[in-house]
């Protein structure tokens, strides 16, 4: 699915950004879905309160941000019969990352970012791998994410911010700061002063695909507009988990055809709007 171009961006920068990702009608059946979804408002839960041994499903989560703020997001380990388990099966998705990860990819977990309007919390630098290798006991860092924007990101409601070439650095040490898994801030000082920080200011559909290691980080959202984001993880079927945790073990993924998501989506939205 991606060019040389791309790949060859991916490589250097660990992430590469796809405009467009999904078109007009599928990211607004997207935001549509997600803002009529009440599962999504439920009381959110702390995340550090999990017992990380056990399975679980749909979830609203909450950490603290380590500024007083509370980021709140849902997450799902499991693929159902929904437009975002859809989008998480979709062609698009699921080929780019397989790509990047150079072989078949399974589903980690996907999750809906709830950055509210004023209220949505921060989110500290970290690697998705520093934590993923400890609690899904994962050896390798053949994990990759697509995050789709739901509405618009910018830099006033808190987009993602990335350093990119970042992922190069390896694994580095994180430790918990109000609840958040946090990269070792002395390298990651080290990172920002030799590295380009770039804000990942997307439209409604379009979507960055980033490794593992990439570190990132958003601001809390002190705007009036909600800044929610779909983000689809994946690990490599050659990494299997070598312990058992609340994350899936590889299980092969069927990947679904452009019409069939936004197929999903429509039935989905006609089924909430009649
Ligand atoms: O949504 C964000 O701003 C950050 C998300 C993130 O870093 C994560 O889920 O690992």
């Amino acid at each position: 699915m991606f060019t040389k171009e791309q790949m060859e961006q991916y490589d250097r920068d660990g992430f590469v950004i796809v405009e467009h990702l999904f078109n007009e009608e599928e990211a607004d059946l997207l935001l549509k879905i997600a803002s009529s979804d009440d599962s999504l408002e439920g009381p959110a839960k702390d995340a550090t309160e999990l017992d990380l041994s056990r399975k679980f499903s749909a979830k609203v989560l909450s950490l603290g941000d380590g500024e007083g703020g509370e980021s709140k997001f849902w997450v799902d380990d499991n693929i159902g019969e929904d437009y975002y388990s859809a989008i998480a099966r979709c062609r698009r998705v699921v080929d780019g990352i397989e790509d990047i990860l150079g072989g078949e990819a399974y589903h980690w977990h996907h999750k809906m970012m709830l950055k509210s309007a004023r209220t949505g919390g921060a989110f500290m630098w970290h690697q998705d791998f520093g934590y993923w290798h400890n609690t899904g006991h994962c050896l390798f860092p053949f994990m990759a994410s697509c995050m789709i924007a739901v509405n618009r990101t910018t830099k006033a409601n808190g987009c993602l911010q990335v350093l990119a070439g970042s992922h190069q650095i390896g694994l580095i040490d994180h430790q918990r700061i109000d609840g958040q898994a946090t990269a070792d801030p002395d390298r990651v000082n080290a990172a920002v002063e030799r590295l380009p920080l770039v804000h990942l200011e997307l439209d409604p559909g379009s979507a960055v695909f980033f490794h593992c290691n990439l570190l990132h980080r958003s601001e809390a959202n002190q705007s009036d507009d909600p800044r929610w984001t779909l983000i689809c993880c994946y690990n490599a079927a050659r990494n299997d988990p070598y312990r058992d945790s609340h994350h899936p073990r590889y299980t092969p993924l069927s990947k679904l055809d452009d019409e069939q998501v936004v197929q999903i989506g429509r039935r989905q939205w006609e089924g909430v709007a009649t």
